[in-house]
């Protein structure tokens, strides 16, 4: 269909795919709108256990969609603060603090705003021939959704301020190296492994995984100290889920646990 964003959810993933491949899957306002609605829709679904974003095509996403922008002599400004502030941020906000595994599967290029959603899933795989481009600094812009955060913390100052002042492309497997992303595979193999990682984690104790995930982003803005304190918090509550239970009794059993993610 020509819908432009592919939402379902099955077996307790849900699969989010990016669908304007004319224009590598960048971002115009109907996806924008399509991409808010899927993730109120996979907020609030109490079945979804891991969410699973690829795109569709030769790319993953291109990131804003340029052929939007008005920047014609004469004409007013665009206000891109509003577009960061009604349209990427509340997106990247929402995806970042869903409460279970995000996976992104990079299936071609991630440019832009492209690659900066990628990087805010919890565990990106890429395809070999896949690349990521921080193509703000191109056009006059800063890297955006989240860009300017992500990019420091996963591969250090140095790398971060080299790929955003320069633009250059990253290929997935140099961005494996760098630590940028979970892992590189073959192209051909990048929708079963991604599917197969989403059905292994949508299988694992959910409520436990975004436990991990609260402590692992709290992180940036704690000391050791309060660290040992909020994980004291979350082992606390950790320990009360029904998953908990069944983990250790599967351990002490020698059986394969079921995890309802409760
Ligand atoms: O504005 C705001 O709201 C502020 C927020 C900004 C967030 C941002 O993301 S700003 C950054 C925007 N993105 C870019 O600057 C990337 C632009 N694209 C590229 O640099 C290249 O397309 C790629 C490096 C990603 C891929 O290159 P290549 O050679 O593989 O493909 P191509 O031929 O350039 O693109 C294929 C088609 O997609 C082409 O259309 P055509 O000629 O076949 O009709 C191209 O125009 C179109 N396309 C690619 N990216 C965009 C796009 N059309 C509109 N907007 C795009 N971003």
């Amino acid at each position: 269909t020509d819908q432009p964003l592919h939402y379902c959810v099955e077996a307790g993933i849900a699969r989010l795919t990016l669908n304007r491949p004319d224009s590598l899957n960048s971002f115009n306002g109907e996806m924008h709108a399509a991409m808010r609605a899927a993730l109120k829709a996979v907020r609030q679904d109490k079945s979804v256990r891991v969410l699973l974003l690829t795109g569709n095509g030769r790319g993953f996403c291109a990131g804003q969609d340029l052929s939007d922008r008005n920047v014609a002599p004469g004409a007013e400004a665009p206000d891109l603060g509003e577009s960061l502030e009604k349209r990427y941020n509340p997106m990247l906000r929402t995806l970042r603090d869903l409460p279970f595994p995000t996976v992104c599967a990079v299936n071609g290029v991630a440019a832009g705003a492209g690659a900066n959603i990628a990087l805010a899933c919890d565990i990106v795989l890429a395809a070999r021939s896949a690349s990521f481009i921080q193509a703000f600094c191109k056009i006059g812009l800063i890297p955006d959704s989240g860009g300017t955060w992500s990019l420091p913390r996963l591969v250090g100052m140095a790398r971060a301020k080299g790929l955003a002042m320069l633009g250059d492309k990253l290929g997935a497997e140099q961005a494996e190296q760098w630590g940028l992303i979970w892992r590189c595979v073959d192209d051909e193999a990048l929708a079963d492994e991604a599917l197969s990682l989403a059905r292994h984690l949508a299988s694992q104790p959910t409520q436990g995984l975004a436990y991990i995930k609260r402590a692992l982003h709290a992180s940036d803005d704690n000391g050791f100290d309060e660290q040992l304190d909020l994980e004291r918090d979350l082992q606390r509550l950790a320990g009360r889920t029904s998953d908990y239970r069944e983990g250790v009794s599967a351990f002490m059993e020698k059986r394969k646990p079921e995890f309802k993610g409760e």
